[in-house]
């Protein structure tokens, strides 16, 4: 198939006056009426997207077209002679029950609901399904009151009755102009949960979420993020909320987490549902944010939408921004920075490097549902951190003002705002663009003598990228002398490919603390010594920076340890991890930090990041290279872990915020580190607080290190947590996921075993993901196992998903995307699974996966 290029976009020939849809809902024959009063802007036909859908009847201005009148391909309907102005009357039918691919209009748990983004909407009617043709739209629906006693739509509702056959109706009228993929309807049987929210203007907008029967319990903690997320956008945007009503709806069966659809936002259930029993605070820390993400998307993504999909970052990587500085604003600025990096470097940097490479505005794709990737939400969450670094403060949110009040309405692209930014500061920004255009992370070297350092910056080729250009990148640095800071934090720009600058104070003792705050997207080349970040992580006032050096020494030593153990030698790092451990434990002690802080230092870097920095590694050497530091550390940390463990217990009742939070973070680090160094503590403590544990992020932490620790008391462990949890499809996901990262003493078998448990649905993306998913990413030692069969597990479970869920399958077969870091025997055994997926007749969204992985 031919893809489709950035430089092909031609505005639609039509535009669309307003629409309406009648939805007549049967589970099995769903027939929906579309009326669309139109207005040519151009010649030629008119093109409107189908798929999966039968078409009834047309008319145009009451005339049904005869066959003849239009031509009707697999994936479009084609209107030859479309009148000037006109009103066009398409009737189709769906069977939503059938709908596997969880795009369109599809039953989940009995109830409808609907997913649009990308280009979902097609699946529903025939229509330009693009985001450039902005409608007013007016919905009505009809189904079995009954069974459906809610019907929602996008808008307000201004009209509901009876009608005939135990049915009812509702009419929900939304006045912004919107793009189909913001369309959105549900109908079913909800438990309800009601506030309401004041706008800065004295606006009272009733707030509802729609949840399982029982569960509005565990909705409480999303309403207080939706209420706190709708302050903050005023006070930090200036963005007032404007519809009348703002819903949410839960449900189970979701492709990805959570969609913004214009006042209706519909959540998969993991990222909405928590209460202190059932969910970890790193579930309570997500849905906070995903909520205030959803909300923000309000301002960043609807009222200014995408004018095509290559400018999908427009709205996602400004709203991940926008959601970052939420978290930051709600839980702590270092601590949320450390988090935010780690993902970035985990994932997008490895995106990155691969052979899935793409710049964070690409010039062609073949699938979109494919490009919703770490490079387009978190590197382009990056490069608005760094607009905002270069601008500062004001300069930046006069930038949005102007944005938001130049460009409401309308469908942008990047240029224009990008363009904002220039027009409102009086700036060029046009250097800026190449972070868009230009894939790869780029590296900064990093070179000082006594008295100046020049920072210089490069860029390996990516695919289809051969030439690379320098960036504009904020660089912020401090001289750090043995007793602290020896100068003020600096910024440096470096826009070309090199430069110098003079320090501050010429004194042979110092170190330099370079990109504080990680203050640009880069890998750094830096040639710092140990006792160089081992004075950052003593005494380095920048926290990023302070908690960036540990990872540094770590990832040092586990370099070195996979190197040994790769080729059978004894490690010999003793005075590195000597070193290392007592700056850690010197953290561990201090009163200065927080309990946050000291478990994101004491938390090693992962596999996937050691990989990152060697040449043909063996995966699962890698993998016990960290579970011998983590050994290692519990050994030497030995006396302080238990004293550690005991002071952090919990007392008074459970509170999700973020020091409470802390404390039980840094309280299972501790536990974890005992489990690793086989403490003889660790078992009775962890089974203990197993059984006693009263929240989730304890139970499963000590599950977690129980299952570690391996032996008989697992298996009781796990089949306990199952009889207590069995009615609750979160925590059974968690079940499945501890099951899936963990050494199991069958191997593959007692995998398999796993998909054919009563409790296992591979229909539900949310279970397969818990299983499969967290197999191929987190499981180095049975995934990447040297016989195959972790390989061979995992590629029959993307094809059997690919069968039913392309979108799923597809992102799945992403694990893949590591190989060219691989061992030779690893790289062939992989290269031979992506072959078979291709020979295998893959849908369009795996083939192109698969493809661009294997080159
Ligand atoms: N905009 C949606 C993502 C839709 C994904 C489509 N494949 C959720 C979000 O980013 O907020
Ligand atoms: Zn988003």
């Amino acid at each position: 198939p031919r893809p489709t290029l950035l430089s092909d976009y031609t505005p639609y020939n039509f535009s669309l006056d307003s629409v309406t849809l009648d939805f007549d809902l049967r589970v099995e024959a769903t027939q929906v009426t579309t009326t669309l009063s139109v207005s040519r802007k151009a010649g030629g036909p008119m093109r409107l997207n189908g798929e999966g859908i039968t078409l009834k009847s047309v008319s145009i201005d009451g005339q049904i077209l005869a066959r003849k009148d239009y031509q009707l391909t697999q994936t479009e309907l084609v209107l030859d002679n479309v009148p000037d102005n006109c009103v066009i009357e398409i009737i189709t039918q769906c069977n939503p029950s059938q709908n596997a691919t969880l795009m369109g209009l599809y039953v989940s748990g009995g109830r409808f609901c609907t997913q649009c983004e990308a280009e979902g909407f097609r699946r529903i009617t025939y229509y330009p399904d693009r985001p450039d043709v902005l409608s007013v739209f007016t919905v009505k629906i009809t189904a079995d009151k009954s069974k459906f006693p809610y019907l929602l739509a996008n808008g307000n509702m201004t009209d509901n009755g009876e009608a005939p056959g135990g049915r009812h109706f509702a009419v929900w009228e939304d006045p912004f102009p919107k793009p189909c993929y913001l369309f959105a309807l549900v109908a079913g049987d909800f438990d309800i949960l009601e506030d309401s929210f004041t706008t800065m203007s004295g606006r009272d907008i009733p707030l509802t979420i729609y949840v399982d029967r029982g569960d509005a319990p565990r909705a409480d903690y999303a309403m207080d993020a939706l209420k706190r997320s709708m302050r903050w956008d005023e006070t930090a945007f200036g963005r007032e909320y404007d519809l009348d009503r703002f819903m949410i709806v839960a449900v189970r069966d979701f492709n990805f987490g959570a969609m913004e659809n214009k006042g209706l936002n519909i959540f998969n259930s993991s990222l909405l549902l928590a209460d202190g029993p059932s969910a970890t605070d790193m579930n309570f820390e997500r849905i906070e944010s995903v909520v205030a993400h959803e909300y923000f998307h309000n301002w960043t993504g609807n009222r200014i939408t995408c004018r095509d999909w290559f400018q999908l970052c427009l709205k996602e990587g400004f709203t991940v921004f926008r959601d970052q500085e939420f978290s930051a604003d709600q839980r702590g600025a270092a601590v949320q920075r450390i988090k935010d990096v780690r993902a970035l470097r985990a994932r997008q940097f490895a995106e990155d490097a691969g052979p899935l490479a793409h710049p964070v505005r690409p010039s062609q794709y073949e699938k979109i549902d494919n490009f919703y990737t770490a490079t387009i939400y978190e590197k382009g969450a990056e490069l608005i951190r760094m607009l905002k670094t270069l601008l500062g403060a004001d300069d930046f949110r006069k930038g949005c003002d102007y944005y938001f009040e130049t460009l409401d309405g309308t469908a942008a692209t990047v240029e224009q705002f990008i363009e904002s930014f220039e027009a409102a500061t009086d700036r060029d920004l046009s250097q800026f663009m190449l972070w868009y255009e230009q894939a790869g992370t780029p590296v900064l070297d990093v070179k000082r003598d006594s008295s100046s350092v020049t920072f210089t910056q490069s860029l390996r080729a990516t695919p289809g990228q051969k030439t690379k250009r320098p960036m504009p990148m904020p660089i912020k640095w401090q001289v750090i002398g043995k007793d602290g800071p020896v100068s003020d934090p600096q910024m440096t720009v470096l826009n070309g490919a090199s430069i110098t600058v003079d320090l501050p104070n010429d004194r042979p003792d110092t170190t330099l603390s370079v990109l504080q705050d990680f203050s640009s997207p880069v890998r750094i080349n830096s040639r710092n010594e140990t006792g160089d970040y081992l004075r950052l992580m003593g005494g380095d006032p920048n926290s990023f920076n302070r908690w960036d050096a540990g990872q540094t020494l770590a990832t040092k030593l586990l370099s070195t340890l996979t190197g040994a153990i790769e080729s059978g030698r004894m490690p010999r790092v003793d005075t590195a991890l000597r070193d290392y451990v007592s700056a850690l434990r010197a953290t561990l002690l201090s009163p200065d930090f927080d309990n946050n802080f000291k478990a994101l230092t004491l938390s090693s870097p992962s596999v996937m990041t050691i990989l990152q920095t060697r040449k043909a590694s063996d995966p699962t050497a890698a993998a016990l290279a960290v579970d011998w530091l983590h050994r290692a550390i519990g050994d030497r940390l030995r006396g302080d872990l238990l004293p550690l463990y005991n002071d952090l217990q919990d007392s008074g009742p459970f509170s999700p915020d973020a020091a409470a939070a802390g404390r039980r973070a840094l309280k299972n680090a501790s536990l974890a580190l005992m489990g690793a160094s086989f403490h003889p503590q660790a078992a009775p403590l962890a089974l203990e607080q197993f059984n006693d544990a009263t929240n989730m992020t304890d139970e499963l932490s000590a599950l977690v290190t129980l299952s570690q620790l391996g032996g008989r008391r697992v298996d009781q462990s796990l089949s306990r947590f199952y009889e207590k949890w069995e009615h609750n499809p979160l925590v059974i996901d968690k079940w499945f996921a501890v099951q899936a990262m963990r050494k199991l003493p069958g191997g593959i078998h007692d995998l398999s075993d796993l998909t054919e448990h009563s409790a296992y649905d591979r229909r539900n993306p949310n279970r397969v993901r818990a299983l499969v998913g967290n197999f191929a990413m987190s499981n180095p030692h049975m995934f990447h196992n040297i016989d195959g069969t972790g390989y061979d597990f995992f590629t029959a479970q993307i094809l059997d998903m690919d069968s039913r869920n392309p979108q799923v399958a597809a992102r799945l077969a992403g694990a893949y995307e590591i190989w060219p870091k691989l061992d030779k025997a690893r790289q062939a055994l992989i290269q031979d699974q992506l072959r078979a997926i291709m020979a295998a007749g893959p849908s369009q969204n795996l083939s192109e996966i698969a493809g661009k992985i294997l080159g």
